[in-house]
């Protein structure tokens, strides 16, 4: 199996790019933001616990965003790549991934990190709150809280993985279709299609 991990702060366009790519590459694409909003809708017990940290915008916590990955490869053992989009978000769940990693034998794993200017970032998440409501867009104290989250938790995964030399810095500025060429020249690179 292969692995692309799409990182970057709230807003870069994770979501949207992740299915574009998984799309391209014959993955299977997972997010874990997407996971968890239907837990909250369904109103299982994970979701109760997911909703006032996410509203709030904070993170789950690490074993609970592991458990989902975990749970995801054991029932998908036998395909070809995934594209991680919102895992791992914090340092530990790059260790707690590495571990999982050694155990299933992943072959290749890259990491995109988008790049994208605050404030672009800030307008993308008050228009997505226009269209879709989300508590964790509804204000910008909300969304400048989860950017300072993001400075301070999620960056170490880009470093982490620039570290390792598996990651990638790719421009997230331009339309939809300009990014998912930048990260498609990337992915083809070190990904077997
Ligand atoms: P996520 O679901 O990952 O969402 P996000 O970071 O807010 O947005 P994303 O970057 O995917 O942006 P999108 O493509 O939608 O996380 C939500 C919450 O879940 C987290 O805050 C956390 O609480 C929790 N969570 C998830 N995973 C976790 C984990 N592993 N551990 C702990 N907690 C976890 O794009 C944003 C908007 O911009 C959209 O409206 C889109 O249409 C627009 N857009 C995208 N690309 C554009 C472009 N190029 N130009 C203009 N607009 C664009």
């Amino acid at each position: 199996m292969q692995t692309v991990i799409i990182s970057g702060p709230p807003g870069c366009g994770k979501g949207t790019q992740a299915k574009l790519i998984a799309k391209h590459l014959g993955f299977e694409h997972i997010s874990t933001g997407d996971i968890l909003r239907r837990e909250i809708l369904a109103l299982t017990e994970l979701g109760k616990l997911a909703q006032a940290k996410i509203d709030d915008g904070n993170f789950v916590p690490d074993e609970i965003a592991c458990e989902m990955i975990t749970n995801f490869i054991k029932n998908n053992q036998h395909i070809k790549g995934m594209v991680l989009d919102g895992f791992p978000r914090t340092k530990n769940q790059c260790l707690e991934f590495d571990k999982l990693i050694k155990l299933i034998n992943i072959r290749k794993n890259i990491c995109v990190s988008l790049v994208v200017d605050v404030n672009n970032l800030k307008t993308r998440l008050l228009n997505r709150n226009e269209k879709y409501n989300r508590p964790d867009d509804s204000s910008i104290e909300i969304i400048e809280h989860r950017l300072r989250l993001y400075d301070e938790r999620t960056k170490p995964v880009t470093d982490y993985y620039l570290n390792k030399g598996q990651c990638e810095l790719v421009n997230g500025n331009g339309s939809v279709n300009e990014v998912f060429n930048n990260i498609k020249t990337v992915t083809d690179k070190y990904m077997e299609i």
